[in-house]
């Protein structure tokens, strides 16, 4: 048993959604991170997992050229904020396999509110991009890039409207890291709301650990615990080449799993989203089998 986390049960849930990007085929990520073996490797390192299967969203619906295909994403977030805070309640772990990045407004958006009469909790969000457009900053209108700023209350409001009055995570418990490819508009407004970043060049100075030290003391310091929220562009191509949004010159396998045990270590992890696996354009489960192996070493899994 080399787990660290506090709870025993994880609730595996897919989301195979892949309209809130412009690359098609993430919708299927769910599936090959399972087909890595995800599911029994947990068990073997002392989990017990309950598969609630993919949440699939509505085939049609209606789409704005700022926010292509809302009225779907806000539905699918709609089932995945469901799905969360039913996990959450059970006391299970939540661990959410993506699809685009536009579900972590549904799972960060349920863990926010279920904890909240503890107090706040904090984010870490590993992404070579920012995700913090809204409907009027965004240049692309796809709605992965926008979930980080909803869920801090920066909109848009639509995409975090759950039927119940939403709580936000405070700006001053969310970390970025790994980011390098951020939109002019969309960095201005994660300045303006005092957004704690660590752009990749920080990694490359000071090195992944102590950025991670400093995320997690931001992210763990006062508040009830963390939410990671994983996507795998971070990761540069020659390492995860199945990716919808993919970047050069990103962080290395190596910075990935280093960030991830660190998150595991400091016995602060909540919950967990992990993203845009995208198997048309992988190599051979290449994303999808990395993808497993950031879950398990996020979750404790131990090399030696
Ligand atoms: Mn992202």
């Amino acid at each position: 048993m080399t787990k660290l986390n506090s709870k025993t049960e994880i609730d595996l849930i897919g989301v195979q959604i892949d309209f809130g990007a412009a690359q098609k085929g993430v919708a299927m990520g769910p599936l090959a991170i399972r087909y890595a073996g995800l599911a029994q490797d947990l068990a073997e390192i002392g989990y017990t997992v309950h598969d609630r299967g993919d949440i699939i969203p509505p085939p049609d619906g209606m789409s704005l050229r700022h926010m292509i295909r809302f009225e779907q994403v806000n539905a699918t977030n709609k089932q995945l904020y469901d799905a969360v805070s039913e996990t959450l309640t059970e006391g299970h772990f939540p661990l959410v396999l993506g699809g685009d990045h536009s579900i972590a407004a549904g799972s960060v958006s349920a863990v926010a509110k279920h904890y909240e009469p503890q107090g706040e909790i904090g984010v870490i969000w590993i992404d070579a991009h920012g995700d913090w457009n809204d409907d009027n900053s965004t240049i692309s209108g796809n709605m992965h890039g926008m979930p980080f700023s909803a869920v801090c209350g920066w909109g848009p409001d639509s995409m975090v409207d759950f039927g119940q009055k939403p709580h936000f995570v405070p700006t001053k418990h969310c970390v970025q890291v790994a980011g390098h490819d951020f939109d002019v508009a969309e960095a201005a407004r994660m300045k303006e709301a005092g957004m704690n970043v660590f752009p990749i060049h920080d990694i490359d100075r000071r090195g992944m650990s102590e950025v991670m030290k400093d995320a997690i003391r931001i992210a763990g310091e006062g508040t009830v615990g963390i939410h990671l929220s994983f996507d795998v562009d971070a990761i540069t191509p020659e390492y995860a080449p199945g990716t919808g949004t993919p970047v050069e010159n990103g962080i290395t396998a190596r910075e990935a799993f280093l960030a991830v045990e660190m998150l595991a270590q400091s016995g602060r992890l909540i919950s967990m989203d992990l993203v845009e696996v995208n198997p048309i354009l992988d190599d051979k489960n290449k994303t999808g089998r990395m993808a497993s192996e950031l879950i398990q070493l996020a979750l404790g899994k131990a090399v030696y």
